[in-house]
């Protein structure tokens, strides 16, 4: 039995009804055995990164939850909820379109890579969309590797942008 740990799940959609899949999406890993859900971000409107052209905009959102589960256990249950919302993908393509995508962004202090499951996520200090919901949930939660608050890593992706 793994104790408590806090973890930082991304929401993300951009087919469908895409507000109702996710307020969906919260309300089902609420109901998960050894998940609590303990903050919901707002869900923010966003413009497609990377993928193929012509994609809807999405929208994004974080979730903080408390879990007893194992992180192979947790992405197991995330991709379950995938399934059931009838994650729906019109082409296989990386970074295609998707009626519910749910990515493991951080675990505590948990650093790991394995073929299935890297966390902290790679890509998610590099993107706004990731950042920006999961700033106002957990500014000061701190990435492993980086070493850097949520608020700082959003804050230097602003400023680099310019
Ligand atoms: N996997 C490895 N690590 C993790 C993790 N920390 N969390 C593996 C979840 N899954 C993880 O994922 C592919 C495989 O990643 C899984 O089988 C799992 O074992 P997937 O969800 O099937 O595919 P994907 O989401 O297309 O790939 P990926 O690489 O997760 O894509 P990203 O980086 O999440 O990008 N633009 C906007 N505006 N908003 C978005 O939400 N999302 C993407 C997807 C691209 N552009 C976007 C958005
Ligand atoms: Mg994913």
């Amino acid at each position: 039995m793994t104790s408590e740990q806090i973890a930082y799940i991304a929401l993300g959609a951009n087919l469908g009804d895409m507000s109702k899949t996710l307020e969906t999406a919260v309300e089902m890993m609420g109901d998960l055995p050894g998940v609590s859900v303990l903050r919901v971000s707002q869900m923010i409107r966003t413009k497609p990164v990377g993928g193929p052209s012509g994609q809807g905009d999405y929208l994004n959102g974080a979730v903080a939850i408390e879990t007893s589960l194992a992180p192979d256990e947790l992405l197991a249950v995330l991709q379950d909820i995938e399934r059931k919302l009838g994650r729906d993908r019109p082409s296989q393509e990386r970074w295609g379109s998707r009626t519910c995508d749910l990515d493991i962004l951080l675990i505590d202090n948990v650093i790991m890579d394995s073929p299935s499951l890297t966390i902290p996520h790679p890509r998610m200090h590099q993107r706004q969309f990731v950042l920006a919901p999961l700033n106002e949930i957990a500014a000061e939660a701190v990435h492993p590797l980086l070493g850097k608050t949520v608020a700082t890593l959003l804050a230097e992706l602003e400023g680099s942008e310019q």
